[in-house]
């Protein structure tokens, strides 16, 4: 398995998590000698494991990256749970399930902690892969493959030099932070003003789950917004979204009981009255950062990867899904490139960078769309329009989230498409009126009263289908 080519070259990965640990197995399986630092302790010996979400939905792009290293079926097949649809939860309590694909395509929810401990465990059968836990990067030198870690159980301070740094150490990271004053580094991070509380489900005195299993669970409310996401132990991971001042206003049980009686009232005897007043109180709400910068490599030693290189909101379950299919990318390029890293890292960035913005761009957009459009009916017009046109098209009008979830489209690609998209029914709904509009006239004229009879709803059909033609042919040229 052991290229001649890499089997001499070393590579270190800062940050075991998610896209670290990936990261580090794809080098390993080119033939990489690979050192993987981690600040933490192995998360396989600790009960707890602080920090953020319990449960991430993986798609597609996420899936490519474990199958690659062959760890897909045991994430998938062995623990990742169904998800078929989203099931939204109204105000009165009522709830209506919205499929996300025809043919039964779905989502699975799997555990942030459970997905770590397969990488690592991965990780550990390469011989030329070693683990070093409790090391805290300090410092680095990325133009000259140097890294600094402080051993945060001996106090002991080491510096390692490899070929090729890669800073997998999320949205946080240090290794980024040490590019800043490399020339023509552009850089920026934002927080929104919401936070994320995490609250919790438990399974049924039974042992089951107690909403409907194979759904992502979503009570949108405007400003407002809560998640829930299935466990293995028939458990759900609730994620409470609200702007910090209103996390602040319920500072006391009544006022938390009376706001969720009143956005959410069918999740309090799910939660439990005792329990949602307890784990409210014990946590305390999380913020949200996105950043962008480019590029993400310094000369043919340093390279930026996952929520590093482009932390996004989590309002497209895409962070860990892109992150990971980083590294597919970057295993495409080295095999395009035969590894070598001065022609690599440069490809990497301007391959990389448009796609990785493009995603953070339109999770930031379902952010605002989520908060300010759920309830506008035009809104959902067209969401009812854009799943019309994809049944008469199943093969070329993909919804986005389609795009993005389901296929590996090029997410700067999905934009340009979806606009693509919006300038032809924005076209196809003007001629409509049009058509509407002399038709209105037109029988106006023969018979007054028949228009408002509505007989005339019978001819939308075949309206409808001339106005389509007659739309693209308006010379509506794809980008
Ligand atoms: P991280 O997971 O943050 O890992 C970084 C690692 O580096 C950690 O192990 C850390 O200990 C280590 N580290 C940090 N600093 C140092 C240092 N100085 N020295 C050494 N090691 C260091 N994504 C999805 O795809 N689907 C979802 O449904 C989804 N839901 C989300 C919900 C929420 C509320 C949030 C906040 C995020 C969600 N995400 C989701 C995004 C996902 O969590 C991240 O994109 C993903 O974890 C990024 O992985 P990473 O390895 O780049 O970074
Ligand atoms: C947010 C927080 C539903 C986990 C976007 C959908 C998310 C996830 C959606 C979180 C939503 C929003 C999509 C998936 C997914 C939906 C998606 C969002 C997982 C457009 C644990 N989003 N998320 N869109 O379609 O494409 O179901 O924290 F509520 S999975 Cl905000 Cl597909």
């Amino acid at each position: 398995m052991l290229r001649e080519k890499t089997k001499n070259k070393s590579v270190l990965v800062v940050g075991a998590g998610l896209v670290g640990t990936l990261e580090a197995c794809f080098m390993a399986k080119r033939g990489y000698q690979v050192h993987l630092y981690e600040y933490r302790p192995d998360i396989r010996t600790l009960e707890h494991v602080p920090g953020r979400s319990i449960n991430l939905a993986m798609s597609l792009r996420g899936r490519t990256g474990l199958k690659a290293i062959g760890v897909e079926d045991k994430v998938i097949r062995d623990h990742g749970i169904p998800m078929y649809g989203r099931m939204i939860h109204n105000t009165d309590g009522s709830t209506r399930p919205i499929p996300y694909n025809k043919d039964g395509k779905c989502i699975y929810s799997v555990g942030r902690r459970f997905v770590n401990e397969v990488l690592l465990t991965k990780a550990e059968e390469y011989p030329n892969l070693n683990i070093h836990f409790t090391h805290k990067l300090t410092t680095c030198r990325l133009d000259k493959g140097e890294a600094t870690f402080v051993n945060t159980v001996s106090g002991e301070q080491v510096t390692r030099r490899a070929d090729l740094v890669i800073g997998c150490d999320g949205a946080y990271s240090n290794v980024r932070k040490s590019m800043m004053r490399q020339p023509f580094f552009n850089y920026t991070q934002n927080y929104i003003p919401h936070g994320y509380m995490e609250l919790c489900i438990p399974p049924t005195p039974e042992g089951g789950f107690a909403m409907p299993a194979n759904y992502l669970h979503i009570w949108p409310r405007g400003q407002f917004m809560m998640i829930a996401l299935p466990n293995q132990d028939c458990s759900w991971t609730v994620t409470l979204f609200m702007p910090f001042p209103a996390f602040e206003g319920l500072s006391t049980p009544e006022l938390l009981l009376s706001y969720f009686k009143t956005h959410y009232p069918d999740a309090i005897p799910l939660i439990g009255r005792e329990k949602l007043i307890k784990d409210f109180f014990a946590n305390e709400a999380l913020p949200m950062i996105y950043v962008k910068c480019s590029p993400y490599h310094v000369g043919s030693t340093g390279l930026l990867m996952g929520d590093a290189a482009h932390a996004m909101v989590p309002f497209y379950g895409q962070g860990m899904n892109c992150g990971m299919e980083d590294c597919v990318v970057l295993d495409e390029l080295l095999d395009q490139y035969k590894d070598d890293f001065a022609t690599v890292l440069p490809a990497y960035s301007a391959k990389r960078n448009p796609d990785a913005e493009a995603i953070v761009d339109l999770a930031l957009y379902n952010y605002i769309e989520m908060r300010d459009l759920v309830n506008s009916r035009a809104f959902l017009l067209r969401r009812k329009f854009d799943d019309l046109l994809s049944t008469i098209m199943p093969k070329y009008w993909l919804p986005l989230y389609t795009m993005v979830t389901f296929t590996r489209t090029p997410y700067h690609k999905c934009i340009s498409r979806k606009k693509w998209q919006d300038r032809v029914v924005k076209h196809i709904l003007s001629v409509v009126g049009m058509a509407g509009v002399a038709a209105g006239v037109f029988l106006a004229k023969s018979d007054p009263l028949h228009v408002l009879s509505c007989s005339h709803l019978s001819q939308l059909p075949a309206l409808l289908s001339r106005t389509w033609v007659a739309a693209t042919s308006l010379s509506i040229t794809r980008k």
